[in-house]
C-alpha cells in the first residue's frame, strides 16, 4: 500500500474489558516504532488524532454492561473522526484500546459506506449482547453491537448508524465462544473460520475465501484485529489469551495476503494491554502486523 495515505486514530479505552490496562495501547504501539517503520515502507501518514476517553467512573451503573454509557460515549467521537477521515480518502488505522472501540469505528464507516464488509480476527466472536454475556464485559458485545443485535444501538445526531449485513461479516481465529454466540454463528449464517478450519485449510485458503465474503458488493472492507488471535506464546500482553491461536508466520502471512488483496479499506487494532506484557513483544508484534498490512515486504 505504499503511497497510500494513513490516519492514525489512537483510542485509550479499557473500560470495555473486564482488566484494566488497554488504555494503555495506542501509547505502547506507538513506542514500539511504527510511524518510522510504515515511513520506510512508503506509507504516507498524512494525520493524527487522539481521541478523548473517559476514566474510569466512581460505580459501575449496570453489571451486565459494565460502563456502557462511558463505551457509547467513545465510540460516537470515534465515528465521527473515522467518518471524516474515509470522507477525504485517506485510511483510518484505529489503536485500541479495547475491542468495544470497533462499535466506533464500524459505526462511522457505515455513515459514509453502508454497504460495509467485516473481517473479526479474534479468539473470541464478541456476538453478545447483553442478555447472552457471562461476563458483562461490552468489548464481548462489539460485533454484535455493529450487526444491530444488542439491546442498544449506537446514535448520532442524525439518528441511528446503519448495522452491517451478516452476509458480509467473517470471523477468523476463534477458539472461545459461549453458548449465545454459537446461536447467532448458526442462526445467522455468519462465516466464521474457527482454528479448526485454520488447521484444516491452511490460513492461505482461509483469507481467500474470507476477501470473497466480505468483499461481495460492498463499499469498502474493515478489518478489525484483536491481538488475542495470535497464540498467547506471541502475544501474551493481552486481557483475555486463549492457547491454541494464530502463529506469528500465519498472522503475518494473514495481513500480507489482505494488502495484497488490495480490498481492506480501514482497520483497527485491539486489545494489546502493556501491563501484562512481557519486554514489550505484544505491542511490538502489534507493530509488526500493522505494517505487513500497510505493505511492508520481506524483500
Ligand atoms: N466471550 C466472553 C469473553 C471475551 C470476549 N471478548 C473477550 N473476552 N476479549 C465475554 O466476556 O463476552
Ligand atoms: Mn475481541
Ligand atoms: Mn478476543
Amino acid at each position: 500500500m505504499a503511497n497510500q495515505q494513513v490516519s492514525i486514530i489512537r483510542v485509550p479505552f479499557g473500560l470495555g474489558a473486564g482488566r484494566s490496562g488497554a488504555q494503555y495501547g495506542p501509547e505502547s504501539i506507538m513506542q514500539a516504532g511504527l510511524k518510522r517503520r510504515l515511513e520506510q515502507s512508503g506509507v504516507n501518514i498524512s494525520s493524527e488524532f487522539d481521541i478523548s476517553c473517559p476514566t474510569q467512573p466512581a460505580a459501575v451503573i449496570d453489571p451486565k454492561a459494565r460502563y456502557l454509557p462511558e463505551v457509547l460515549e467513545v465510540s460516537r467521537r470515534l465515528a465521527d473522526q473515522v467518518g471524516r477521515v474515509v470522507s477525504s480518502g485517506i485510511f483510518p488505522l484505529v489503536l485500541g484500546g479495547d475491542h468495544s472501540i470497533a462499535m466506533g469505528s464500524i459505526a462511522g464507516l457505515t455513515s459514509v459506506w453502508p454497504k460495509l464488509g467485516v473481517i473479526w480476527f479474534d479468539a473470541h466472536s464478541d456476538l453478545n449482547t447483553i442478555t447472552t454475556s457471562p461476563s458483562g464485559n461490552v468489548h464481548g458485545m462489539s460485533l454484535a453491537a455493529a450487526l444491530g443485535w444488542t439491546e442498544w444501538r449506537i446514535s448520532d445526531k442524525q439518528g441511528q448508524y446503519q448495522p452491517v449485513n451478516p452476509k458480509n461479516v467473517v470471523i477468523i481465529g476463534a477458539r472461545d465462544l459461549d453458548p449465545g454466540e454459537k446461536d447467532f454463528i448458526r442462526k445467522q449464517g455468519i462465516a466464521c473460520y474457527t482454528m479448526h478450519e485454520i488447521d484444516r485449510m491452511g490460513i492461505e485458503a482461509v483469507m481467500q475465501q474470507a476477501v470473497q465474503i466480505a468483499g461481495k458488493d460492498t463499499d469498502g472492507v474493515h478489518l478489525s484485529f484483536d491481538i488475542d488471535s495470535v497464540d498467547p506464546i506471541e502475544a501474551p500482553g493481552t486481557g483475555t489469551p486463549v492457547r491454541g491461536g494464530v502463529s506469528y508466520r500465519e498472522a503475518h502471512f494473514a495481513l500480507e495476503l489482505l494488502s495484497e488483496s488490495g480490498c481492506i479499506t480501514s482497520a483497527d487494532v485491539v486489545e494489546v494491554n502493556p501491563t501484562l506484557d512481557t519486554h514489550q513483544q505484544t505491542s511490538k508484534l502489534a507493530m509488526e502486523l500493522i505494517c505487513s498490512l500497510l505493505g511492508e515486504r520481506i524483500l
